[in-house]
């Protein structure tokens, strides 16, 4: 039986594909393999499958001409792809069936897959998720990154408690999911001089020149033949190396230049939120950009369209300020290259570009040194100044005299050095900007595009709430959850993975015991299943009939895991002061915290250091631990989330009011049946609109009051001990050195009985509280049941796909397309 994919897909064939690969590509034998080989095997197999959807639709989309969009991203955190591959392709039951005959296990198999990590957080997993539904859509999209050879740092627990990393070789072994495309290569330019000549145009030469070369990762759609390319370029020598250095006995200088070409490319910067000014990091943003550029520009060409219709084929996304050089890399290719006017191009790079910002934090707005940009980027910098007299022309017209605002909003920050706006230049450069939750983009509107609204008005600023695909993070991470549901709803799974608002069919279900009790079963499995994973690779012993509370992200002020380490410690305190008859009637916490710092956060760092430590203390008490336990997981990732998320009864979303963008796995949490506890931030907001906020433990601070209490906090400040004296005593049980390490937690405790910018001490009360909620509803275990089956049932807005559609229609002006 052939498939409509061209390959034959029955066992026998699928068998007969992976000992082919086995025999030829791995050149091995079939019965000395083992579960490393075997994946190989395996995923070269599934790969067959990819590379011919892949290459019709490409054809395809070559023959029909239609407008493309591109997501340009630093960060794309695919995690591991051949379960998804195969649950996308249809062909994970006839696969598990050959494996086993092949004496292997699926399973097992699996877990031989090296993450893809090539992101930090929340917005690389973004990224992901949008490639996922943008095929499953049959949208022509691609998205555009690096190839970094290092991915996110591999975190260990040092025996003190505190974080070291480790490098992230991820392309040890080959990656069987990127070809690499030895003719698609773009010459790249640094440094050197720009000449300029009339009409705006210039010459650039000289300086240094590398070459970028394209290794394109297939991106399946669900339950189609659409297969996208998701390209990522890596950066070469332009040549091997000096040979006449090399011939003079030089070999240091003869591999120098190579040297430096090649980092460009080595490792991806593992801080977010936190900008540093890196000469390499511009390197690496304009290297990709103009690859980037080169490719669409030529792809346009092939077309034989006049250059004025680029914005009817081409639509760029970018992914935050890291793509910025885009937009004068495209003026400089218009400009200087395709003989456009000034003005001409400006309008056709204006209609070309939209920009998402992630992130209202001051220290995560991207600037540049002008001094660095100028010698890195001559030409750019022209152009930057160039494009900044537009900007003054315009404010000027519109608001004549007013200087300060010119000063605000101008590209070019004055101090010594001056400094580069990138996120002024993103929102210049493009007809949309957009937030990605509503409560952020209002907040957006309202700060730092402020002036910008008063300029173009406030249609220019706009709203994508984020969103999850509910491929792997209902169907892939959960089976036994969407395997119910589909059950249940009498629906095969892809109709409500292919329209998450299905799901509110479960709510007719909510109060059937029966259905409550399969539901909590399918929890229960997913917690000993989690229980399972952490005895084997860490030889932990997990309590699964506690309640699972979970806090996985990365490690920063703002999310506040210190309020959550914090309440742990209450809580231990609090049972400590309990008659053991009093104890036997608290019910069993499991507190569990992963999540990587930024090497250089020292604070952050702190952070770890005190969970793994209080864990230690905490786990080993014998009046407690019956009630309590707390575990830090190290190395988070993509594919522990996908173990963690489905057995959470509870998960914390607890940032200070209007710092946290959005979030998304708040959304992955309660579409696995999890409930929140959070405050009322980004997406957490949309969420309890959805399911109702008698399903969401919301406390804390509002948005509005966040400025004023950090006000009174720095003008009149009040001792922590007067202000929360529950608060106080944990801060100093941490400082007497309860926890051990007498004084090295200092400086963090000291962020709170200081300015506490992130406002612990105003809302610990309120947090104690809103956990005390949590207990007494999960001691009702029906009513709790009843929660997790509504808000699961709730989550249709928060599918990908319903975010990728707006994108594609109110942004980007794309439609479906497929090869037959
Ligand atoms: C400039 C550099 C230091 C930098 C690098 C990475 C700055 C920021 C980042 C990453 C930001 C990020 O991951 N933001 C998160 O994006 C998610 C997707 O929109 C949001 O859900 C989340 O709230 C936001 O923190």
């Amino acid at each position: 039986k052939t498939s409509m994919r061209g390959l034959d897909t029955d066992i026998p064939s699928i068998t007969k594909s992976i000992v082919g690969h086995v025999q030829t590509s791995l050149a091995q034998q079939a019965h000395n393999l083992d579960d490393l080989g075997a994946y190989q095997a395996a995923a070269l197999s599934v790969r067959d499958n990819l590379i011919l959807n892949w290459n019709e639709t490409q054809m395809h989309y070559t023959r029909k001409e239609p407008k493309r969009a591109y997501y340009l991203s630093l960060e794309f955190l695919m995690g591991r792809t051949l379960d998804n591959a195969l649950l996308n392709l249809g062909l994970k039951p006839k696969y598990d069936d050959s494996i086993s005959q092949l004496g292997f296990r699926l399973e097992d198999l699996l877990e031989q897959e090296r993450d893809a990590a090539l992101g930090n957080g929340g917005l690389g997993r973004l990224a992901a998720c949008y490639l996922d539904s943008s095929a499953s859509q049959e949208l022509p999209v691609w998205g555009y990154g690096l190839r970094y050879k290092y991915g996110i740092f591999q975190q260990l627990i040092a025996p003190d408690g505190s974080q070291l990393e480790a490098p992230d070789p991820w392309l040890e072994h080959d990656n069987p999911w990127e070809l690499p495309r030895l003719d698609v290569t773009y010459e790249v330019r640094f440094y050197g001089h720009s000449e300029r000549l009339d009409n705006m145009k210039a010459v650039w030469s000289g300086g240094q020149e590398v070459l970028a070369m394209a290794y394109d990762t297939m991106i399946p759609g669900y339950e189609t033949k659409s297969t996208n390319n998701l390209r990522l370029w890596e950066s070469k020598p332009k040549r091997g190396f000096d040979l006449q250095s090399f011939n003079a006995g030089d070999y240091e200088r003869a591999v120098e230049s190579s040297n430096s070409a090649a980092a460009i490319t080595s490792v991806l910067y593992p801080n977010d939120h936190t900008t540093f000014g890196k000469e390499l990091r511009l390197k690496q943003q304009y290297f990709w950009t103009a690859a980037s550029l080169a490719d669409i520009m030529r792809r346009f060409k092939n077309l034989g369209k006049p250059i004025s219709e680029f914005p009817d084929y081409v639509a760029i996304q970018l992914n935050d300020t890291h793509p910025t050089l885009a937009i004068p890399e495209l003026m400089r290719i218009f400009v200087d290259e395709e003989d456009v006017p000034w003005d001409a191009a400006w309008q056709l790079v204006t209609n070309t570009f939209f920009f998402t910002n992630h992130t209202v934090l001051p220290e995560a707005l991207e600037k540049w040194p002008v001094p660095l940009m100028q010698n890195l980027l001559p030409r750019h910098m022209q152009i930057i100044f160039d494009i900044t007299e537009i900007v003054v022309s315009v404010v000027e017209k519109k608001f004549p005299g007013d200087r300060e605002r010119l000063a605000r909003m101008s590209l070019i920050e004055e101090g010594y050095p001056q400094n580069i706006r990138m996120a002024n230049l993103a929102c210049i450069g493009t007809r949309k900007v957009n937030g990605v939750a509503e409560l952020h983009s209002e907040l957006v509107r309202l700060t730092i595009m402020k002036d910008f609204v008063d300029l173009y008005g406030v249609s220019k600023f706009s709203n994508v709430t984020n969103g999850i695909t509910p491929r792997r993070w209902l169907d892939q991470c959960n089976p036994r959850l969407s395997n119910l549901i589909s059950e249940t709803l009498k629906l095969p799974k892809a109709v409500f993975l292919k329209d998450l608002y299905k799901l509110e069919g479960l709510l007719q279900f909510a109060d059937d015991p029966a259905f409550q009790k399969k539901w909590a079963a399918v929890k229960q499995s997913n917690k000993e299943r989690l229980a399972q994973h952490v005895q084997t690779t860490l030889g932990l012993k997990i309590n699964t009939h506690a309640m699972f509370d979970v806090q996985i992200k990365r490690l920063h002020e703002y999310k506040r895991q210190t309020l959550n380490i914090m309440g742990v410690i209450h809580r231990y305190l609090t049972l400590k002061d309990m008659t053991p008859a009093e104890r036997k009637k608290v019910n069993p916490k499991v507190v569990l915290f992963a999540g990587k710092a930024a090497p250089g956060y020292y604070v952050a760092k702190l952070t770890i250091r005190l969970i793994v430590n209080v864990a230690r203390i905490i786990n080993a008490d014998a009046d407690t631990k019956d009630y309590l336990q707390l575990y830090f997981l190290p190395d988070y990732s993509v594919s522990l989330a996908e173990v963690l998320i489905p057995a959470s009864d509870i998960s914390q979303h607890i940032s200070t009011a209007g710092t946290e963008a959005s979030g998304t796995s708040n959304m992955k949490f309660c579409l696995n049946g999890g409930l929140l506890v959070g405050t009322v931030d980004g997406a957490n907001i949309e969420i309890a609109e959805e399911v109702g906020e008698q399903n969401v433990f919301f406390f804390g601070h509002l948005t509005p009051a966040v400025e004023d209490l950090r006000y009174k906090h720095m003008y009149h400040p009040v001792p922590v001990e007067q202000k929360c004296p529950p608060l106080a005593r944990v801060l100093n049980e941490v400082s007497a050195g309860r926890f051990g390490d007498g004084g090295v937690y200092e400086p963090l405790l000291n962020t709170i009985r200081q300015h506490d910018y992130y406002l612990l001490t105003e809302d610990f009360d309120s947090y104690i509280q809103a956990l005390k909620l949590v207990d007494e509803a999960y001691q009702d275990r029906t009513e709790w049941i009843k929660k997790s089956i509504r808000t699961t049932a709730k989550m249709g807005k928060f599918s990908s796909d319903r975010a990728i559609q707006d994108y594609a229609q109110e942004y980007w002006n794309i439609e479906s397309t497929k090869p037959e």
